[in-house]
C-alpha cells in the first residue's frame, strides 16, 4: 500500500493517498445539520491535492467540447413562473454590497447573471485571464462528474471528503486543529473583514489553489476558497441518508423538483459573522443544476 504523501505514480492528477481508516465525522455542537457525529470506515483512495483549476478545466473542455450547465439554455418547463431573463444561460454571481446589509437577505449579494459561466466568472465581459490557477467555479454537479469521468477519476463521497479534510486529526474542529486562526496566521481563504462589503486585502474572492498551508495529508484548500461537490444526496443531518434524488429535494421550495447534493469545505464567502462553515464537519445542500461563484470540486480515485 502506498504511504501517505506518496505522489500518484504514472498519473498527472497531482494526488495523494489517503489510508484506509475508521474516523469520526460530523460534529454535535455546531450547526444542526452537522450532527450526530458518527464513525465511518473508508477504504484507501487517491485525492487531488488541489481544487480543479481553470487551466485543468480548460484542458478538459478543449479535448471534449463539453458545454457546462451554465452555458446551456434552460427549459421553461423545469422552472414554472421564472422570468424569461432567468432562463437564459447564466449563473449566480457574488457581488460585494456597497455597505452593511441585513444578513438575512442573501439576494443582496447574489445576482442571477446571464452569460456568467466558468469562462466568464463575473459575467459576460469577465474572463479567467490572470485566474488560471484559481479553482474553476460555476460548476454544476454534472459538470464536475464529466471532468472526473474524462480524467479517470470520481467525485468523493461526503465521508471520503471529510476523512481527507481532517488530515488525520481526530475530531478536530478545523482542518489544522482545534484553535481558530490567530491574527498572525493565514490558514485558509475564508472571509476576513466586514461581510459582505469590505474584505481585508487578499480576501473576498477566490485565490490561486495552494495559497494557504496544506493539512496533515498534504491537501490544500480543504477549508475555504470554494465549496466542493460530493456524490452524496443531501439529508437534513448526518443520520439521514436519502435513497435517491427525490428524497433530497428542498422541502422549503417544493416547486423545484431538483436533487440536492452535499457540498463541503466552505468558501471565500464564509464569514465568522455569517457562516462558519470552513470546517470539515460543515456541509450545505446544493441543487445539482446550480453552479455559483463559490462552488468547485476536486476528484478522487479508488
Ligand atoms: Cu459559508
Amino acid at each position: 500500500m502506498p504511504d501517505t504523501l506518496t505522489t500518484d505514480p504514472g498519473r498527472d492528477t497531482d494526488s495523494v493517498w489517503i489510508p484506509a481508516q475508521s474516523t469520526t465525522v460530523g460534529a454535535d455542537n455546531d450547526y444542526p445539520e452537522e450532527g450526530p457525529s458518527k464513525t465511518v470506515s473508508v477504504d484507501g483512495f487517491w485525492i487531488q491535492k488541489h481544487q480543479v483549476t481553470n487551466t485543468q478545466y480548460a484542458e478538459f473542455v478543449s479535448a471534449t467540447g463539453y458545454v457546462t450547465v451554465a452555458e446551456r439554455p434552460l427549459d421553461p418547463a423545469d422552472y414554472p413562473g421564472a422570468p424569461a431573463t432567468n432562463l437564459q444561460p447564466g449563473s449566480m454571481v457574488f457581488h460585494r454590497t456597497a455597505g452593511p446589509v441585513d444578513l438575512r437577505h442573501l439576494s443582496q449579494w447574489w445576482t442571477w447573471t446571464p452569460g456568467a459561466s466558468w469562462q466568464h466568472p463575473r459575467g459576460p465581459r469577465s474572463s479567467v485571464r490572470g485566474r488560471e490557477n484559481h479553482p474553476v467555479v460555476h460548476i454544476a454537479y454534472e459538470d464536475a462528474v464529466a471532468y472526473a469521468d474524462w480524467s479517470g477519476q470520481a467525485l468523493p463521497t461526503e465521508a471520503e471528503w471529510e476523512v481527507a479534510a481532517r488530515g488525520g486529526l481526530d475530531r478536530a474542529t478545523y482542518t489544522w486543529g482545534d484553535e481558530p486562526e490567530r491574527a498572525d496566521q493565514k490558514l485558509a481563504n475564508y472571509w476576513h473583514g466586514e461581510f459582505p462589503y469590505l474584505p481585508d486585502k487578499g480576501y473576498g474572492q477566490t485565490t490561486p489553489v495552494g495559497s494557504f498551508p496544506a493539512n496533515g495529508y498534504g491537501l490544500f484548500d480543504m477549508a475555504g476558497n470554494v465549496w466542493e461537490w460530493t456524490a452524496d444526496f443531501y439529508g437534513e443531518d448526518r443520520s439521514t441518508t436519502p435513497c435517491c434524488g427525490t428524497e433530497s429535494y428542498d422541502p422549503s421550495q417544493p416547486q423545484f423538483a431538483i436533487p440536492r447534493r452535499v457540498v463541503k469545505g466552505g468558501s471565500f464567502l464564509c464569514a465568522d459573522s455569517y457562516c462558519m462553515r470552513y470546517r470539515p464537519s460543515a456541509r450545505r445542500p446544493q441543487m445539482v443544476d446550480t453552479g455559483m461563484s463559490h462552488i468547485g470540486f476536486r476528484c478522487i480515485r479508488r
